[in-house]
């Protein structure tokens, strides 16, 4: 307490020294840093040359934003002033821009493609706070038109006609859902609905968190089209796999290829709109075994008796679901989650999902691959055994490590060997008390049951 009433007189302190500076001068010392881009949208024909521009004041200070580089968008700098960097960074993947610290600035980005489709540069930092903040670039002017969608995309796909039925070896829809929380048995609290947005098998229905499992084998090449139900731009990434970032307007389709290099789990999600689609329910898990039907992490890991997919996740259903699918546009900036899901479910939903919980007889060796698809990290603690790490993040540990708690960082995946050792029920729970709760209600958020025989 004392500490922080002493930050709170230094802060006080610190205002009343700028205020009389102010006055004292005479003159005006420092203005508030500001930006804005010149539009959201642009519209251009292929080939031809479009731009728009972020301009200014950073109050004295460098200031950096960054833009993603969707593929087939050529991006290239324009005429700019006040700028200490303005570059296309292809290596790192994004477009900088940092001030030089000299007030007003001014950059303007050119961009074109032979390409027709709808191109999102995602803001992926901005030191002054922009609105809005991606910017969508519409090639060819006719997206989402006549219906057949996706007929720019080539790659085997044109035929299909307006309904799909294509050649893809899955076809998820992007749909607007909701996730039912159960109340606590204990205290009957808690019950509700959360608006998501999901990825879904069936066309026109409920938007599932997380989406379908997405199931390969090493070394396969396969096809999915995304058919794009809802009222905005989103995309599809295998993260470690895919770099196809292409936005998908709405009403219109695109056929994204996977390729498995190697055998693991990974996550899949929409990259746009600042993480809010993420955010939202737009994710799922790509699952690569190193031959059909193997139930081993990868060819030479050892073999497992059952196997588990836990996608987890947290969500700050006031500031983020109920405003992005209000129309509104969600402030970033903060996230304090209140809902903890595991694949999709409450505590108590999970804790007695068959799909969810290790059940099983003495002495089976459980694989269980765990997706982190929220913002925030988790530690997940198994009682009864000690388990073994066996991948962390995409990387096969060579030497596999012994632990009761696995620390998942959020957007990361990890893979553990779990044995049932003696008969009971155990407790599967996550080591952070708020994450243990839906909303303030204990066990509704992120838990499972180990059953053995
Ligand atoms: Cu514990």
């Amino acid at each position: 307490m004392t500490t922080f009433l002493n930050q709170l007189w230094r802060g006080i302190g610190r205002g009343a020294l700028a205020i009389l500076l102010f006055y004292g001068t005479g003159v005006t010392i420092a203005v508030a840093a500001s930006a804005s881009l010149s539009t959201s949208t642009v519209n251009i024909s292929t080939g031809e040359t479009g731009s728009w521009t972020i301009s200014g004041d950073d109050s004295g200070s460098q200031r950096e934003f960054r833009w993603s580089l969707p593929s087939g968008l050529t991006v290239t700098t324009g005429s700019s002033s006040n700028m200490y960097r303005f570059r296309v960074r292809s290596d790192r993947g994004y477009l900088q821009v940092r001030t030089d610290g000299r007030g007003r600035f001014s950059a303007t980005v050119n961009v074109s493609s032979n390409t027709g489709g709808s191109y999102v540069m995602q803001n992926l930092r901005a030191d002054i706070a922009l609105s809005p903040r991606d910017v969508t670039i519409n090639v060819g002017g006719s997206t989402g038109g006549g219906g057949t969608g996706g007929g720019s995309t080539g790659g085997g796909s044109t035929g299909g006609g307006s309904t799909g039925g294509g050649s893809a070896n899955y076809t998820l829809y992007i749909e607007t859902g909701q996730v039912n929380i159960t109340a606590s048995p204990d205290s009957g609290n808690g019950a509700t609905s959360l608006p998501v947005w999901g990825y879904t098998t069936a066309n026109g229905g409920n938007g599932r968190v997380p989406g379908p499992i997405i199931e390969m084998v090493e070394g396969q090449t396969i096809t999915v089209e995304v058919v794009n139900n809802h009222n905005r731009s989103h995309n599809f990434v295998v993260q470690g796999m895919t770099s196809d970032s292409t936005a998908i307007s709405p009403n219109s389709r695109y056929t994204y290829t996977l390729t498995a290099n190697r055998s693991g789990v990974f996550l899949y999600h929409d990259t746009l709109n600042g993480g809010v689609n993420q955010a939202l329910g737009l994710f799922g898990a790509v699952i690569v075994r190193p031959s059909a039907g193997s139930t081993r992490a990868w060819s030479t890991a050892p073999s497992a008796d059952q196997e588990r997919l836990w996608v987890i996740t947290d969500m700050d259903v006031p500031r983020w679901n109920n405003v992005a699918n209000g129309g509104g546009t969600v402030n970033t900036g903060t996230y304090r989650p209140n809902y903890f899901l595991m694949n999709g479910k409450n505590g108590f939903q999970a804790m007695g999902d068959p799909d969810t919980n290790l059940e099983g007889s003495v002495g089976e060796l459980f694989l269980v691959r765990i997706v982190n698809a929220g913002q925030y990290d988790q530690s997940l603690h198994f009682h009864s055994n000690h388990f073994r790490i066996i991948s962390v993040n995409g990387n096969r540990l060579g030497q596999f490590e012994w632990g009761d708690t696995i620390n998942v960082k959020g957007g990361t995946t990890a893979m553990v060997l779990y044995q049932l050792n003696q008969p009971g029920h155990y407790p599967m729970h996550v080591h952070t008390a708020q994450m243990e709760t839906g909303n303030g209600v204990y066990l509704n958020g992120t838990a499972a049951m180990i059953i053995a025989h």
